[in-house]
């Protein structure tokens, strides 16, 4: 029997498609101020997606968390996170080893003091911008896997889009025990295709 040898995933990937990196930034990995569980081993994943997008044409997203220092949603102003990933300070850079194409398109989110905003697409018009490039199919991926990028995924799917999360390049905070698994459920149900096998 010859050995069948599997299409890698990434093979998927069209010149038409969008690579979306959530977060992939210092405060949200090992040491940061808001640590993700394991969240710089997304950087490696997010980086073979990106540089293949490099290599077809596609569209590259990078998006960031980009709180004023009196954002609602730090427990000093009565929300729930501690400070984390405030305007021009070393934890809201991008992390040092991802690989920041030229021709990305950056989104910065939640730079309203009064205002919370975890989806990329929320007042970005990150939509309009890819669906006046054609793309149509999207490949998600980044921080954190229960807050941000679930956000994402489902405003995706609300505007029509075709969404694969990366579960490999995505990690949860599961400040509650389950949140990553409910929210990768939720994903599903709404119409996401999960991709266990991201390589
Ligand atoms: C995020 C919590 C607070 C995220 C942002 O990027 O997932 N999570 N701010
Ligand atoms: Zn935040």
């Amino acid at each position: 029997m010859p050995q069948t040898i599997g299409t890698a995933m990434i093979e998927k990937l069209h010149a038409n498609d969008a690579v979306i990196a959530v977060d992939p930034q210092i405060d949200f990995c090992p040491g940061g101020a808001l640590p993700v569980p394991e969240g710089d081993e997304v950087i490696p994943v997010l980086n073979l997606w990106i540089d293949r997008a490099g290599e077809l044409g596609a569209t590259v997203v990078i998006s960031r968390d980009w709180h004023p220092q009196d954002h609602c949603s730090f427990e000093s102003q009565g929300g729930t996170w501690p400070v984390h990933c405030v305007q021009n300070t070393r934890g809201a850079a991008y992390h040092p080893e991802l690989h920041v194409p030229a021709g990305a398109i950056h989104v910065s989110k939640a730079a309203d003091p009064a205002r919370e905003s975890l989806s990329d697409f929320t007042g970005s018009g990150l939509g309009a911008s890819l669906r006046r490039k054609g793309v149509k199919r999207i490949w998600v991926g980044g921080l954190a896997l229960d807050y941000c990028v679930r956000a994402t995924v489902l405003e995706a799917l609300a505007e029509g889009f075709e969404v694969h999360l990366l579960l490999p390049a995505t990690r949860a905070v599961n400040v509650n025990a389950g949140d990553g698994e409910q929210a990768i459920e939720e994903m599903r149900v709404a119409g996401a295709v999960i991709e266990e096998d991201a390589s």
